[in-house]
């Protein structure tokens, strides 16, 4: 059963949402990846968060960029949570996007992530600790993946001055 919802608005967001995608495979984790936009297919827009929850997913991560509203719009018709990811706009850098995306009105809560690539893998890592939340195994996964991080951290050293 699919557990992840990947949607995006346009197909020129998945050079972005593709990071959410390699994260999610990395932890085994199963999810669609769909094109679904809030201004030229409200209609499946609708239809998408409305059955979400009764197909069986726990999550959706939205990303979309400029007049960014597929995330909010989301959420506005299903209860799970749905994390924004703003992709870069090609005027305004995203900033746009993450305005859009992060300034919901009380009540219809989007968790919303960084700008681009950092923020669609954080929004996968996210959603990972969500599940993780009662599958011990997949917490075990999780925790080794951030330990491996610190070490690739500690051993990093500095160039020589030039
Ligand atoms: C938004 O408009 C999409 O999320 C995308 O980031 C942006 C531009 O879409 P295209 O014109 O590239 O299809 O809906």
């Amino acid at each position: 059963m699919v557990e992840v919802g990947l949607v995006m608005g346009s197909t020129s967001d998945w050079e972005v949402m593709q990071n959410a995608a390699r994260q999610l495979q990395a932890f085994g984790i199963s999810f669609e990846a769909r094109v679904v936009s809030a201004h030229r297919t409200p209609d499946l827009l609708f239809e998408y968060a409305a059955t979400a929850a009764s197909r069986g997913l726990k999550c959706i991560i939205a990303g979309a960029g400029g007049a960014a509203h597929l995330p909010g719009m989301l959420a506005s018709k299903t209860a799970l949570p749905v994390l924004g990811v703003p992709v870069p706009s090609k005027y305004l850098r995203g900033e746009d996007s993450l305005l859009s995306i992060v300034q919901m009105p009380k009540g219809i809560p989007v968790a919303t992530f960084a700008i681009g690539e950092a923020g669609a893998a954080n929004a996968a890592l996210f959603a990972i600790a969500m599940l993780a939340t009662d599958r011990p195994e997949l917490a075990a996964k999780l925790a080794e993946f951030r330990s491996v991080q610190t070490e690739s951290v500690l051993a990093m050293t500095l160039p020589e001055l030039e």
